[in-house]
């Protein structure tokens, strides 16, 4: 490289006739671009959203020209609004008879869903009236979800392209690399080599033509900025750039017939509160001399992982929600938010955002959830949703290439929610066999064993699944490797096993440190793995990637914030809530059903399964103590004797079952744990094997002595049987 200091390059300021001879940027800037440097100031990113996504998906389904009003219905709600429906007034906050009543020529469709015990979804015609029975399927939606993100990748050259999907509806665009070579086949001046081959020179000017930015919103420029100001290469880059997204744009709208909206900036932050800024099917450019003028009037929790909780404490902190406002915060005072949260929102307010584009940002965990009104009140009910619940979720390891074992989750995670108290239960998934969606089936029944021998299970309010921990490039030929989950197995159920009576509710250390990085790479904007849709840490700020919760006329209280996060070691008998606190025995309706078990103490179950009465119209059932006139008709247990009520036989025999289950698993972890430094155990023999037998039916259908057969070794996983 040379140096001559009678040749530095011009200043960026305007020379003596007012224009400037040289651009501000150096070719060192552009070849930054090239190779996608986050931090050169010509960087370009796009940043797409599908306008009211789930109803255009409904409407293409059905074949619904875009004129006609259409809202998709979830319960008695509204989840998406096609805008000729907005122009009636129509919003997600109003129910679907109020909708209707604005709107009479709307088309309401309801949501996809899975009936209880169904093995697949459907579009149930009278899905609104049954929340109590069915669950919402967002299958169809990811479906076109895939087409699109597939298309979008297919309109961008091979070799220079990076996508990442940001949710179900949005994807972002790094299309730098793209960019440059356009730019370099369009302007010959750029081709270098830079003078005296200093990469740090300027580059010559661009042209001054007006640039033709056709039917995009331009963001007005700064207040000290103005247009007669001839362009840099900066909004050349940008100008390109909105052309490649009209392009794709017009593929998605052409292939697929969906319309979408666009951003385009020089960052992730920007070109996404561009998107949002004309809709619908419209594009934005935000020129980097607008970006400030952008950001003044807005409110900051509009902006990227300022929306939930971030942003509410930055409000309560300053006092305010305008960007301007925070202009004027130093950075020492931001830093109170913690030195990392401070620096991230420092630069925010000023429009910096060095976030790249990550094409592999990759789910780490899935879940199925349910909120349950009425509350449930028995195994069969429950297994009956972790059937769906699986079905559910197998459906979408198998997009993830589970089967080509692509990846592969590798824990299983039962979370139970019994009025105040919620449990969660972990397993591994074995690592060693097929992965199959009888496998996460048995696995699933088991860990709801787990949940039942602990006691207290029912009416439980909320039941969800989750798989995490997924793992690239896994093969079935794993060799002694692939046996080596006895270890494993034993430590997850070492960690799931239930506490001592009194053990309180508590987060380790090593969840309290995740909960922490979690925290900061929200505030960093760190690239972080999805939860299947991005089940973000704050659902506030991502409503579009629950499952089931998102539904306004729900109010159901929503699961625990992060499933992903397991609570270890709050798998406690007793009630976190006094018993005489009304609020604590809610769903039971009656302070009888609060008692622990133990073996000298008869156990009761809280629930009656009376099919003829609706769950919560249930009586309690008695106690044994219990002076009612009417004795209900009783016969003993074959396990241990004792007058067990008929009504609640099925249930008292799954107790024992789930007892000798939790029993088995502990000798199983003890063995393991004195077999470790001797030869693996085979696959066949361990404790979650699933699908190797013959289990019955649960409960009822079970006939006498079934539980009795759980006690064979390495029959645990048949707990409940197939379907
Ligand atoms: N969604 C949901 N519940 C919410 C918000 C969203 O189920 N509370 C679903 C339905 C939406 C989809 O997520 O169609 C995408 O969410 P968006 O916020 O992007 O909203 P839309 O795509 O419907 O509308 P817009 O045109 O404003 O992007
Ligand atoms: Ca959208």
């Amino acid at each position: 490289m040379s140096f001559s200091p009678g040749f530095q390059s011009s200043p960026l300021s305007a020379s003596g006739d007012g224009r400037r001879r040289k651009s501000q940027f150096t070719f060192k800037q552009l070849a930054a671009l090239g190779s996608y440097s986050p931090t050169t100031p010509l960087r370009v990113i796009a940043h797409i959203d599908l306008d009211a996504f789930y109803a255009q998906c409904e409407m293409v389904r059905l074949g619904v020209p875009p004129e006609q009003p259409l809202a998709v219905q979830q319960w008695q709600g509204l989840i998406a609004i096609n805008y000729p429906a907005r122009a009636f007034g129509l919003n997600r906050h109003i129910t679907s008879a109020e909708a209707q009543k604005l709107c009479p020529d709307l088309i309401m469709q309801h949501v996809a869903t899975w009936k209880e015990g169904d093995a697949a979804w459907e579009y149930h015609e009278d899905a609104f009236k049954n929340m109590g029975s069915h669950k919402v399927s967002l299958d169809p939606y990811r479906a076109q979800s895939r087409k699109i993100l597939a298309l979008i990748k297919e309109s961008l050259p091979a070799d220079a392209q990076r996508v990442e999907k940001a949710s179900i509806d949005e994807v972002f665009m790094d299309l730098s690399a793209h960019v440059h070579r356009i730019l370099l086949e369009r302007y010959l001046e750029l081709r270098g080599p830079p003078p005296y081959d200093d990469p740090t020179e300027n580059l010559p000017r661009p042209p001054t033509s007006a640039l033709d930015w056709q039917t995009d919103h331009l963001i007005d420029l700064d207040p000290q900025e103005t247009e007669d100001e001839d362009p840099d290469w900066d909004d050349i880059a940008l100008l390109v750039a909105s052309e490649i997204v009209r392009d794709v744009r017009a593929a998605i709208h052409d292939k697929l017939k969906y319309t979408c909206s666009a951003g385009i900036a020089r960052n992730k932050m920007i070109a996404k509160l561009g998107s949002g800024y004309k809709k619908p099917n419209q594009q934005t450019v935000v020129r980097n001399r607008a970006v400030q003028r952008f950001l003044g009037d807005m409110k900051f929790t509009k902006i990227r992982n300022l929306g939930g909780k971030l942003g509410d404490e930055v409000v309560a902190m300053f006092n305010t929600d305008l960007v301007k406002e925070l202009l004027e915060v130093p950075l020492e005072q931001l830093k109170k938010l913690g030195d990392d949260t401070g620096q991230w929102l420092y630069n925010t307010a000023r429009g910096i955002d060095a976030s790249e584009v990550n094409p592999r940002i990759q789910i780490k965990s899935m879940l199925s959830a349910k909120s349950f009104r009425p509350s449930i009140h028995s195994i069969d009910q429950a297994v009956r949703w972790l059937r769906i619940f699986c079905a559910d979720i197998f459906s979408r390891c198998v997009e993830e290439g589970v089967l080509e074992n692509r990846r592969r989750p590798k824990t299983i995670n039962l979370h139970h929610r019994q009025g105040m108290q919620t449990r969660s239960k972990q397993a591994p998934i074995p690592a060693g066999r097929a992965f199959s969606e009888e496998m996460l089936f048995n696995l699933a029944k088991n860990l709801l064993a787990q949940v039942v021998v602990d006691g207290r299970a029912w009416p439980c309010s909320n039941l969800s699944l989750s798989v995490g921990g997924f793992e690239d490039g896994i093969t079935n030929n794993k060799g002694i490797g692939g046996f080596l989950v006895r270890g494993e197995e034993a430590k997850a159920m070492k960690e799931s096993a239930a506490p001592q009576p009194g053990q309180i509710i508590k987060m380790r250390s090593s969840d309290a440190k995740r909960a922490k990085r979690r925290k900061l790479d929200n505030a960093t904007n760190a690239p972080r793995g999805l939860h299947d849709e991005a089940i973000t840490d704050d659902p506030a700020d991502n409503p579009n990637y629950l499952q089931e919760e998102p539904m306004p006329s729900d109010p159901s209280p929503s699961p625990p914030s992060s499933p992903f996060e397991p609570i270890v070691g709050l798998d406690s008998h007793h009630h976190n809530s006094h018993p005489s606190d009304p609020t604590a025995l809610q769903d039971e309706g009656n302070t009888s059903a609060n008692h622990t078990r133990n073996h000298t103490d008869p156990f009761l179950f809280p629930s009656n399964t009376d099919d003829l009465l609706p769950p919560s119209a249930q009586p309690p059932p008695p106690l044994p103590t219990d002076p009612s006139p009417i004795p209900a008709p009783s016969s003993p247990c074959p396990r241990c004797n004792e007058p067990i009520p008929l009504a609640e036989q099925a249930e008292h025999l799954d107790w024992h079952f789930a007892k000798d289950l939790a029993r088995e698993l502990q000798a199983e972890e003890a063995s393991a744990a004195s077999a470790s430094s001797a030869s693996p155990a085979p696959a066949s023999g361990h404790v979650h094997g699933g699908g190797r037998g013959r289990g019955g039916g649960r409960g009822r259908g079970r006939p006498p002595g079934a539980a009795n057969r759980a006690k064979e070794k390495g029959q645990m996983k048949l707990a409940f049987g197939r379907g």
